[in-house]
């Protein structure tokens, strides 16, 4: 029976915008996320709350002189500790780093002819120090990293002007990193501006209004769009470079074998999920979208050339992040509910839950593979997967996180039930190898990493880095490729 292949990638992710800080460093520019305040009034669990960004407090950030209420303006200050952290993940034995280039860093405005060398120059550290150690990267282009200017001054993803800019911008990276990076992402989570609109597309309601919908979906579709021209690009340029793209997974079970109910699965998955992966791997719109804009009166803007740019560049493998499960019917406010990485969906009684209300399902994972493989028959990535837990730092500086290599060992044995059913994975990456902040809710208490980071939530701490105990856990099961997993 099949097992994890020899060149498996087990990997560890991060993103720019959560982990570099250094906002204003290096001719950086704002991005979308250093606009975003924490609010520790906030419960955990108030999804609608915490993703919702108003006008209101956009200007507030640009007045705020401090960077206390903005954690991701500094992260965990990667951008001057990336020696002493890819250090630690070679130790960890990492086969993969999973990262994201900040657009804003490369062209702090979006507009700029020429890009920032100084910004190019810090990644090209960062991929030498990846180099020294044999770690292959793993690179996002846009991992929710919109340069602000382009959302305030250029109507952002609502016309295909930022086509041009963001055309611009991949060329760039991926001339200049030619030959170091094989694996490309342009979008993290392509399907998240519906769900999180500020930090998917720098959508705010109160500017949208009744077009709300209407710019969410139009957004969407220059994403997509922007996805297959940097296949295009990458053909041109790097031939040897391979372009993915990437769906948080919703993995959905119907609340009864009521017909109605199984029905309403297909609905929401195609709507949700495969929407966009079926644009981007089989090359071509779904049918079930008219249906959709037509029955949400919806008027989305497609270009025969742009469903040529779509059809002639489909992705080389598909990736998604995959944290839970979720539970739909067809009368959706029969269902209890529960919060979920960035969905309200409907509980599940036989899974449990994390403090964030997100219900862990190892099995979910084995479907899901299952479900992607059948759909495209192309190599799939894991992305992300994790538990944020809060973590206790000792006194003599150990953490002891059972709790999260029981839920991490739980999705790999399921994945490797996915390997034995025949599905092709190529590598899997935990979520927030090392804490950083939440993108949800900007907690540095939502704690994802193998390494601790020494930092609460107001940016207080020695931002010292320890090994957790899930760190040692994960060395042995890199070591065996999957197989020790005690
Ligand atoms: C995904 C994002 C990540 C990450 C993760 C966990 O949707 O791609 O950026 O943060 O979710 O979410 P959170 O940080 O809200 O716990």
């Amino acid at each position: 029976m099949k097992d994890f292949p020899k060149d498996f990638l087990w990997g560890g992710a991060t993103a720019a915008c959560q982990c570099e800080g250094a906002w204003k460093e290096g001719g950086k520019g704002l991005s979308l996320g250093d606009m975003k305040p924490y609010r520790p009034h906030l419960k955990r669990t108030d999804l609608h709350e915490q993703r919702t960004v108003s006008l209101d407090m956009l200007k507030e950030a640009h007045a705020e002189k401090g960077t206390g209420l903005y954690p991701k303006r500094y992260g965990i200050d990667f951008y001057h500790r990336y020696k002493e952290d890819i250090k630690l993940f070679a130790e960890l034995g990492l086969k993969s780093f999973r990262m994201s280039i900040s657009w804003p860093r490369i062209y702090p405005t979006g507009i700029e002819e020429e890009p920032n060398e100084e910004g190019l120059k810090f990644y090209d550290d960062v991929f030498t120090e990846l180099e020294k150690y044999g770690i292959e990267p793993m690179v996002t282009m846009n991992h929710y990293d919109t340069p602000l200017y382009l959302i305030e001054h250029k109507d952002g993803w609502k016309t295909p002007e930022i086509l041009k800019y963001w055309e611009r911008y991949v060329r760039t990276i991926l001339a200049r990193y030619k030959g170091r990076v094989k694996y490309w992402l342009p979008f993290n989570e392509i399907n998240a501006t519906i769900f999180i609109p500020y930090m998917g597309a720098g959508l705010l309601p109160d500017v949208e209004k009744e077009n709300f919908k209407q710019s969410c979906y139009q957004c969407v579709h220059y994403q997509l769009v922007a996805n297959a021209i940097a296949k295009k690009c990458a053909k041109e340029i790097d031939p040897n470079a391979e372009i993915g793209c990437m769906i948080a997974r919703f993995t959905t079970y119907p609340a009864t074998c009521k017909p109605e109910d199984v029905m309403q699965v297909v609905l929401d998955e195609n709507y949700e999920n495969y929407y966009y992966t079926d644009t981007l791997l089989l090359g071509e719109i779904p049918a079930y979208m008219d249906r959709f804009y037509e029955e949400n009166n919806l008027d989305i803007k497609i270009t025969g050339q742009e469903k040529k740019i779509l059809k002639e560049n489909t992705c080389d493998w598909v990736a998604y992040s995959y944290y839970m499960s979720l539970v739909t019917s067809a009368n959706t406010d029969e269902l209890e509910k529960t919060n979920s990485n960035l969905i309200i969906a409907g509980k599940n009684p036989y899974l449990e839950a994390s403090e964030w209300g997100w219900q862990k399902d190892p099995i979910g994972l084995r479907y899901s593979l299952n479900q992607m493989w059948d759909r495209y028959h192309k190599p799939i990535f894991i992305l992300e997967n994790g538990l944020g837990a809060v973590d206790v730092l000792e006194e003599d500086n150990t953490i002891k996180d059972t709790y999260r290599i029981d839920y991490l060992k739980s999705h790999i044995e399921q994945m490797r039930e996915a390997v034995k059913d025949g599905v092709g994975i190529k590598g899997y990456f935990i979520w927030g190898i090392i804490d950083l902040i939440s993108s949800g809710t900007h907690e540095m208490s939502k704690r994802y990493g193998v390494i601790y980071v020494d930092q609460d939530d107001f940016g207080n701490g020695s931002l010292a880095r320890y090994k957790k105990d899930s760190f040692a856990w994960y060395k042995k099961c890199i070591e065996s490729n999957g197989k020790d997993l005690e």
